[in-house]
């Protein structure tokens, strides 16, 4: 019988491991789905559990095996070259982007998956990792002047650190010598967050984020 992508979500959100494993191999193997369903259907699935530990139905245990489980997916849906690391290398016809999650928050899921993203439409992704700090952002900034600066956050702290890194670049508009577009990313995201932080543009999806960072770089090599 086909495996369906009901039947993973139900698994990932009960934190069956080797279920989970096993019906994304066998998804994988039947064809019939596109790796995207595969990872949208497990999103859902932490969606759920984030909820389940709101609930307290779930410890912290359960967001950490939540989120290990998401890697292992990824890693099985993922083709090899997507899943290579390109470090500060790798194309850059389309632009660079300089990516991190801000200081005070650590998921890094959503932001790898905005990388991988980016870099399958042929971009320089510069990632600094997690935690980043608002002067880490301005140095690598400075350093290697890319078209747009991208910030990933989950929990509601990241408001705090996306305003105060936008403040900063903008701030120091003059010793950059340009004002780079500012996106931010996450599904704690929305335009008032995006108002608050002063940033231009904002998406809780990778693929519209590489859709904006597009049209960011088509605007300014316009100019
Ligand atoms: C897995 C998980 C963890 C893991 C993270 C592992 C890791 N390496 O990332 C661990 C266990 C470490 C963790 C820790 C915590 N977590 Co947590 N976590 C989650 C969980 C279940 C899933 C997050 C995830 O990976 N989602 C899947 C990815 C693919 O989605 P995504 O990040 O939104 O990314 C997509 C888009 O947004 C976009 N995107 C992402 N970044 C960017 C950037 C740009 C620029 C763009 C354009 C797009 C983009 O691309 C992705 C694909 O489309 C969520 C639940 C939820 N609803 O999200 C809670 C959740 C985010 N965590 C929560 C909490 C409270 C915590 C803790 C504070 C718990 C604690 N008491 O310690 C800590 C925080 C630690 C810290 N300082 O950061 C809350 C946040 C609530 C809030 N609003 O503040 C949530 C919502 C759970 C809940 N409902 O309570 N967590």
């Amino acid at each position: 019988m086909a495996t369906t992508l009901e039947e993973l979500r139900s698994a990932m959100i009960e934190l069956d491991e080797d279920r989970t494993l096993d019906l994304t191999h066998r998804l994988v193997e039947q064809g019939r789905v596109a790796p995207m369903s595969i990872l949208n259907a497990c999103q859902q699935a932490l969606k759920v559990v984030g909820e389940r530990y709101e609930r307290q139905e779930y410890f912290i245990s359960g967001l950490i095996m939540a989120g290990e489980l998401f890697k292992e997916v990824l890693d099985l849906v993922q083709q090899p070259d997507e899943r290579a690391d390109l470090g500060s290398a790798g194309a850059t016809q389309a632009g660079t982007i300089l990516l991190g999650t801000v200081a005070g928050d650590i998921h890094d899921i959503g932001k790898n998956m905005f990388s991988t993203s980016l870099r399958g439409f042929e971009f320089k992704v510069i990632d600094l990792g997690v935690d980043v700090p608002p002067e880490r952002f301005l140095a690598e900034t400075e350093r290697h002047h890319p078209d747009v600066v991208c910030m990933s956050g989950l929990i509601m702290l990241a408001f705090e650190s996306m305003k105060a890194t936008v403040e900063l670049l903008r701030d120091q508009e003059k010793r950059l010598g340009y004002r780079p577009p500012i996106v931010l990313g996450g599904s704690v995201i929305d335009g008032r967050v995006c108002q608050y932080a002063g940033a231009d543009s904002w998406s809780t999806d990778a693929m519209e984020g590489v859709r904006i960072c597009q049209d960011l770089v088509a605007k300014a090599r316009a100019l």
